[in-house]
């Protein structure tokens, strides 16, 4: 099978074949000659949409694998076993959502170079319906179409742009020193000099409190000993929440809701528990706001930025900050637990990490802000954890127009997807995809199209600057405080609960740097 790719114009479909291979032919000449040699045997005639290999005939028989293998958890590894047996290209089906995977990051060019002007990614239903169901609106993330790009470009300034970036910096750094000092008293208390422990449930604290102060400019509370039981009833529903999403993306939950099954009621539940804290803390806001006379003096946080700032309705602003908020927690969370996981599992790494942050904070007096523009390993460490252990199994859009991908025709309209997960430990496309190198990610290799953690374009992640600076300020206070290590090798995988976590709890040990304090 003749494998390569090409990035296509629409013309090159229509248009004779020889065009497409004159530039194919331009392109490929000086550096790859082999690639021509392939192009004039095989590409005279680009294969059908209908010869893509894969399963993709019967699909309830392939629901009915996908559930003997579990597949409900395994989705990531089932991809992977996909691309080994199919190619870097399958078509398939299961239930009733259907889609054409792609694994190699020219390809993955080339997709989002056909999303169109209102990039459409698959439809999260179980999501979708709780909303209608609830008569509640749709954030920026189940929007789409000119609803969506008229919310997105608003919201955009208020939580992507660079320049409110600055402002949440020193938010999210009190955040990060009561996390420390919150460590340092366990430490204390244990008698043992060290705390040994399974962090998950202190990152998700940490997340949450650091996602609510950058939105709501206030603090939770969430880093002392007591803690609102509301707070921890709503990060409990949003582990429910997940978990119930991913069957549902097979089993319609139009069906399930008329069946009144457990799943769709535990879903609605979950996302009640999540509205209700939301709607307390927007509530609150909204009205300090109302007391409040004149600009306020410090960052008021991105709820009260987009109430003055009058160009979304409150319903839309509360939709989308809900879904912020709800989207803050494990993502960030686990991929802070993964990246600790990994510095333990390799202790030079984690020096070298810690000398990069000591001349950092060196070099800037201080200034996180600062320190921030001098931290490319840390930076590195993240992409290459987000690598490994990606959130999202795999990113999707319906392209809009028609494409040539591997050489086959992909009609527009078509759900396409990147096996994100799957890309990121294919040899093809890392060179020794299970070890762990933040340094790959540094400038001395191409990386086109292949740091995808967040998404890519006009529809990538939202929250993408806040889950960052959350996540570099945690790492530059905890690798300043801390040693990490962990007990024997012992191997964690990922499990699939719609975002991909650890599939059981990471005992890790935090040590103080100077033992004498
Ligand atoms: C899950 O086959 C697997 O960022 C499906 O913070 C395809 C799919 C579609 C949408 C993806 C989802 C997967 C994984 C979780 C994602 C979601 C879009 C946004 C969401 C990637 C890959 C996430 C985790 C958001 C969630 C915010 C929500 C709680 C309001």
């Amino acid at each position: 099978m003749a494998r390569w790719s090409v990035r296509c114009s629409p013309a090159m479909l229509s248009a004779p074949w020889t065009d497409g291979l004159t530039a194919l032919g331009v392109r490929s000449s000086t550096s790859m000659p082999e690639v021509r040699l392939l192009a004039t045997e095989s590409s005279s005639t680009v294969r059908p949409f209908n010869e893509i290999p894969g399963l993709w005939k019967n699909s309830l028989a392939n629901l009915y694998n996908f559930w003997k293998l579990d597949g409900f958890r395994n989705l990531h590894r089932i991809m992977v076993q996909n691309f080994n047996t199919f190619g870097p290209i399958y078509r398939e089906k299961v239930g009733y959502y259907e889609s054409v995977n792609i694994i190699n990051p020219e390809d993955a060019a080339i997709l989002f170079k056909a999303e169109g002007r209102y990039p459409k990614r698959l439809k999260v239903e179980p999501w979708t319906s709780y909303r209608d169901y609830r008569n509640r609106k749709y954030g920026v993330l189940l929007k789409n179409g000119d609803d969506w790009k008229t919310n997105r470009v608003i919201l955009n300034k208020e939580v992507i742009s660079p320049k409110v970036v600055a402002n949440f910096v020193p938010l999210l750094e009190d955040v990060g020193l009561d996390f420390v000092a919150r460590v340092h008293k366990k430490i204390e208390r244990s008698g043992q000099n060290k705390w040994t422990t399974d962090l998950s449930h202190e990152l998700f604290k940490y997340a949450l409190e650091s996602v609510s102060s950058v939105l709501y400019g206030e603090r939770l509370g969430l880093m002392h000993d007591y803690i609102d039981p509301d707070a921890q009833h709503f990060i409990d529903c949003i582990t429910v929440m997940f978990k119930t999403t991913s069957p549902m993306l097979y089993i319609p939950p139009s069906l399930l809701r008329r069946l009144g099954a457990k799943l769709w009621r535990d879903h609605v539940a979950a996302w009640d528990g999540i509205f209700n804290q939301a709607d307390r803390c927007i509530h609150n806001i909204y009205r300090q706001l109302r007391l409040e006379t004149g600009t306020p003096k410090k960052y008021p946080g991105v709820l009260a930025s987009l109430l003055m700032l009058d160009k979304l309705s409150i319903e839309d602003i509360k939709a989308s900050i809900t879904e912020l908020m709800a989207g803050g927690v494990d993502t960030t969370s686990i991929t802070l637990l993964w990246t600790l996981y990994e510095l333990a599992k390799h202790p030079s790494l984690q020096e070298e990490l810690r000398a990069e942050v000591a001349a950092a904070r060196a070099e800037s007096n201080g200034d996180m802000l600062e320190m921030l523009k001098r931290i490319p390993l840390v930076k590195g460490a993240l992409k290459e954890t987000l690598r490994f252990h990606p959130v999202a199994v795999s990113l999707q859009r319906y392209i809009t127009e028609d494409i040539i991908i591997q050489n086959y025709h992909i009609p527009s309209g078509t759900l396409v997807q990147l096996g994100l997960y799957a890309m990121g430990r294919d040899p093809k496309v890392f060179a020794r995809p299970e070890q762990y190198q933040p340094s790959r990610w540094l400038r001395t290799e191409n990386h086109y199209f292949k740091s995808l953690g967040f998404g890519f374009g006009p529809r990538q992640c939202l929250g993408r600057r806040i889950a960052e600076t959350e996540m570099q300020i945690f790492l530059i206070h905890m690798l300043e405080n801390f040693k990490v290590e962990k007990q024997r090798h012992v191997e964690v995988r990922s499990t699939f609960e719609l975002i991909l976590l650890p599939e059981k709890p990471i005992i890790l040990t935090l040590k103080p740097l100077q033992s004498s304090r």
